[in-house]
């Protein structure tokens, strides 16, 4: 076993603060196995020790025992938005995650990665698929890449449920896009509630026994195309005649919404919401 790499693992941890844990979270990986690549009974594989790498700004000859070399410049330096769409839509999967795992390390919150990088590139997406530049795949594979890169900000963000309000994700109707839903359900679960995602395509009764399982304070409905704003109604409207005052409080949003006046009257929700800073205080007030 490589004695210097854990040796060097140790020190750059201690240098920049961290605990066993902290490294673990940013890295994806139980903390047991910090600890035994500190005490050198386990070697990580080439892609955790690049992003071991990436993390403590060295090379990955440096971790192997060599001299001191810093990352190139390039490497130091915060990556931009561009990048990472450029990254999305060559389907580059390994640079889309070095970026995610850099900004992780800059300190960046989830909720200025989701806006200033995921949000953005979608957006980018729909407007060069509109202008007939992106393809439907290509679009598939970007949205893709941007959900397997939420699950790894996730992962690194790991949270206990402390604030207890429980709340259900889904999406009515034939909606598909459910990305926007998922950020809004990610980062009210790293703000410590009990969230859960059901996604799309479920039947109403479905939704109906799940409910009645699961007993969430709020179910969270995402309307993206406008055909779907019935669906999302009628589902409302089954939900509150069966359980009457049982019934959970919808909270409404999704670009089809912006359309419409007044959607939280015509819908029958509790709060339609848009942004997070307005779902935080329609959950929490
Ligand atoms: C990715 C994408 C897809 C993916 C979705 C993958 C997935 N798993 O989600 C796929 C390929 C499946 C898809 C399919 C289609 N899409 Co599409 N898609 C997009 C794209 C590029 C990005 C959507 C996205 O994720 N945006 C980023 C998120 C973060 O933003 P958001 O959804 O708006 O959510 C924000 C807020 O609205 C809010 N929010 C959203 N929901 C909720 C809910 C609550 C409770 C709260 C509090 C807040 C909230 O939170 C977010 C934070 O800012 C958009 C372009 C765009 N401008 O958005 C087109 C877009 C939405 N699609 C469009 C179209 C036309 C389609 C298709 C018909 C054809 C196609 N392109 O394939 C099908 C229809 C599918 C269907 N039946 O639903 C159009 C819609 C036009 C319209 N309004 O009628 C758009 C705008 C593209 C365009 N420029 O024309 N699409």
């Amino acid at each position: 076993m490589n004695s210097i790499f854990s040796i060097r693992l140790r020190e750059l941890r201690k240098s920049k603060r961290l605990t066993q844990r902290q490294v673990a979270d940013l890295l994806h990986v139980a903390q047991t196995t910090i600890a035994n690549y500190e005490r050198g009974s386990r070697m990580p594989d080439l892609e955790k020790l690049a992003q071991i790498g990436v993390l403590f700004q060295v090379s990955m000859d440096y971790l192997l025992g060599k001299e001191l070399q810093l990352l190139p410049e390039k490497e130091l330096t915060i990556p931009q938005p561009e990048a990472y769409f450029n990254s999305l839509r060559n389907g580059d999967k390994s640079a889309a995650r070095a970026i995610i795992l850099r900004l992780i390390q800059y300190g960046m919150s989830t909720e200025q990665i989701y806006r200033q990088f995921m949000e953005q590139a979608l957006v980018k997406t729909g407007d060069l698929w509109q202008a007939g530049e992106i393809a439907v795949w290509q679009e598939h594979l970007i949205s893709e890449i941007v959900q397997i890169n939420m699950a790894l900000l996730k992962g690194a963000r790991r949270q206990e449920a402390v604030q207890s309000k429980r709340i259900l994700c889904l999406l009515p109707g034939e909606e598909s896009h459910m990305i926007g839903l998922r950020m809004m359900g990610d980062l009210l679960e790293e703000r410590g509630h009990q969230v859960h995602f059901l996604g799309n395509g479920l039947p109403v009764d479905n939704v109906f026994e799940a409910i009645a399982k699961l007993k969430p304070d709020f179910v969270l409905l995402s309307v993206t195309m406008p055909g779907n704003v019935s669906s999302a109604k009628s589902m409302i409207r089954h939900i509150q005649q069966q359980l009457g005052v049982m019934s959970p409080h919808f909270i409404i949003g999704g670009k089809a919404l912006e359309k419409l006046e007044d959607p939280r009257v015509q819908l029958n929700a509790y709060a339609e919401c848009q942004t997070i800073e307005v779902l935080f205080s329609a959950i929490e007030q």
